[in-house]
């Protein structure tokens, strides 16, 4: 089934410059890229994107982490892949949630860390499932901003121009 997923390089893996090795990884599941920016995460972005996990007791380290204030960076790369299964490839590859149980060949095994505080450091984000891709997708980016659109839109008009939305 043809998918698309929303991936994140978080601040800790931009701050030990593995935007390159990451990518390369990702270029080995033949998926394509769709979209791709740079980010500045502000609270309430930070809040809708991990509003699951609003209750865990890490929620504020999560939040302080997403936005980079660990890392002296306030700064994400946002990207969405698309093909066939891309959902689980991505996942795959990055491995587990704890860095220290994910297999040591995959993203997050090889450059994911625990903090002594706490937190799991694990450089990259990846969707879960295809609620949660749709969901974060479109909380991330416009639809103009994606080459393919799998999900509806509709045509708005905002201060005399036509634009996209999500339906
Ligand atoms: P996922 O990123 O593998 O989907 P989620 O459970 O959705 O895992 O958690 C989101 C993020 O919150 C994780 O990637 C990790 O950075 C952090 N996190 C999850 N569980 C814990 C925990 O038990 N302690 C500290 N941080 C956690
Ligand atoms: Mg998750």
């Amino acid at each position: 089934m043809v998918q698309q997923t929303l991936i994140l390089i978080k601040p800790d893996g931009l701050k030990k410059s593995l935007t390159g090795n990451i990518l390369s990884r990702l270029s080995e599941t033949k998926l394509e890229i769709a979209a791709a920016k740079v980010v500045k995460v502000s609270r309430k972005l930070a809040e809708e994107h991990y509003s699951e996990l609003k209750d865990k007791p890490f929620f504020e380290d999560l939040l302080k982490y997403i936005q980079g204030e660990f890392h002296g960076r306030r700064k994400v790369i946002a990207m969405v892949y698309h093909g066939e299964d891309a959902i689980k490839k991505v996942r795959q590859l990055a491995g587990a949630t704890n860095p220290e149980e994910a297999d040591p060949t995959s993203i997050r095994g090889s450059y994911g860390r625990i903090t002594t505080s706490g937190v799991y450091e694990n450089a990259i984000h990846a969707s879960s499932s295809e609620k949660d891709a749709e969901r974060e997708i479109k909380l991330w980016f416009k639809p103009e901003e994606i080459i393919f659109h799998i999900y509806p839109v509709k045509e708005v008009t905002r201060h005399n121009v036509k634009e996209l939305d999500w339906e």
